[in-house]
């Protein structure tokens, strides 16, 4: 029987962000970010861990790049630190952050591997939360100049650009249930003020890209859409998740891809609807190069009589890793690309994130035998592969994510890597997950 095998040119990475790995957090003058001063906060995270030393990869880069070389692995997805940048999010920038990731990127180039480069993956400087964060629109402008000074810093180095990360994680849980820094809790409308806000910031970073960036240099979103699964593949159920996936994800793409908020949601939002500026639609919904789709899990849909998506619980014992939220749906690899192509057309697209968390331990010969991680990725593997065969324009892969680290709400508890960490040590150990997914880039087939 041949194996699935994805085409030559498909990419094949692995992705990490700043405030989870790099440590260093009060070092060569970084300012505080929210998550420095939220994991202080009593409660809001795991054992009380902090974003302190997370993987030292500030001070490791160099044999980590050496290790992903090992592996085969030549994409690399990270983040920037804004308040390593920008210490306290406005005002000169910081020479010691600016040289850093300078450094990081020579590495990099020394061991043959392209960077990904996400502006923004949630370490918001906490200087601009004292103004009042996503919240007040003045942040727009502190990211438009953060923005710019990095890609005209570093456009020799970077050409491939992401403006944020799942914009629903650091607004809807960071300003709506509190669970992610900087762990408010408002109404609404703040809520669907702070996503307004968000996606303006990504329209600066876009335009900064555009402007700064060099003619080869490539910009796109990192978004982490609800998946409709239909149930079946009856016109009915297909059309019914359909719906769903516009509804579900309608306050990110709806604007960037439309230019516009859907008469629906304004009306059903009422006064909590965002206020909106001449000029904002225009700024946010500028063309992309590409979409990033962060996938981990998705939500099974069947049609009502009237044809409406009804949306599936979970039963208890449904099969999950050790994240609650994560139930193993591998479908979403398919439906996922599936239903953006579909609805928003013919743009690349990249899985930005897809992994599996879980709390391994060692075998007492010290090897993380992570078997299940390895049935997660084999299985989702196998339907982002379908959605390859027929034509969806997937382009690559982005494994979340290369080492343990600082997994935000949850602490050191939840391991995403594919390589383990102790955190005492510093060890790095590739688990069996690395070696599957060495075979999978030497190879290109799913075995
Ligand atoms: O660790 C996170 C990452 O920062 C954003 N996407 C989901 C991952 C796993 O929870």
């Amino acid at each position: 029987m041949s194996l699935p095998t994805f085409p030559r040119a498909f990419l094949w990475g692995t992705a990490t962000a700043a405030a989870q790995i790099e440590g260093a957090a009060h070092l060569d003058g970084k300012g505080p970010s929210i998550w420095d001063t939220f994991s202080r906060r009593p409660g809001a995270v795991h054992q009380g861990d902090t974003p302190e030393t997370a993987c030292d990869h500030y001070h490791r880069f160099d044999a980590d790049f050496a290790l992903m070389r090992q592996l085969g692995i030549r994409h690399y997805r990270l983040s920037l630190s804004w308040p390593r940048i920008f210490p306290t999010g406005r005002g000169p920038a910081n020479a010691a952050g600016l040289a850093f990731y300078h450094r990081l990127f020579a590495s990099l180039a020394r061991h043959g591997i392209t960077p990904w480069v996400t502006f923004f993956h949630w370490d918001l400087p906490q200087a601009l939360e004292d103004e009042g964060g996503w919240r007040n629109r003045a942040i727009t402008d502190a990211f438009r100049t953060y923005a710019e000074t990095v890609v005209r810093e570093y456009r020799g180095a970077v050409k491939n650009w992401i403006t944020l990360n799942e914009i629903f994680c650091f607004t809807r849980l960071g300003y709506g249930t509190g669970q992610k820094a900087p762990g408010a809790r408002e109404g609404e409308a703040i809520v669907n003020q702070t996503y307004h806000h968000a996606l303006l910031a990504h329209g600066h970073a876009v335009r900064a890209v555009r402007e700064h960036g060099g003619a080869r240099a490539r910009v796109g979103l990192a978004d982490n859409p609800v998946i409709p699964i239909p149930i079946d593949r009856d016109a009915r159920t297909l059309a019914a998740a359909r719906r769903a996936f516009v509804a579900d994800n309608v306050r990110v793409l709806e604007p960037i891809f439309t230019g516009r908020y859907p008469r629906a949601y304004l009306r059903s939002a009422g006064r909590a609807a965002p206020l909106v500026a001449r000029g904002d639609l225009a700024l946010i919904a500028q063309p992309l190069d590409f979409i990033g789709l962060n996938i981990y899990t998705g939500q099974y849909i069947r049609a009502t009589r009237g044809g409406a998506p009804e949306r599936l619980p979970f039963p208890a014992h449904y099969p999950a890793t050790s994240c609650a939220w994560q139930q193993l749906v591998p479908e979403a690899l398919y439906w996922g690309p599936r239903f953006f192509h579909e609805t928003y057309g013919p743009l690349p697209i990249y899985i930005t994130e897809n992994g599996a968390g879980y709390n391994e331990t060692a075998t007492p010969a010290g090897e993380v035998l992570d078997l299940h991680r390895c049935n997660y990725l084999r299985l989702y593997l196998r339907e982002l592969h379908t959605a390859v065969a027929e034509r969806i324009p997937v382009k690559g892969y982005f494994l979340w994510s290369l080492l343990d680290n600082f997994e935000w709400e949850d602490g050191y508890e939840r391991r995403f890597g594919i390589v383990h960490n102790d955190f005492t040590t510093q060890r790095r150990t590739p688990k069996l997950s690395a070696r599957w997914y060495a075979e999978v880039i030497r190879t290109r087939t799913i075995p």
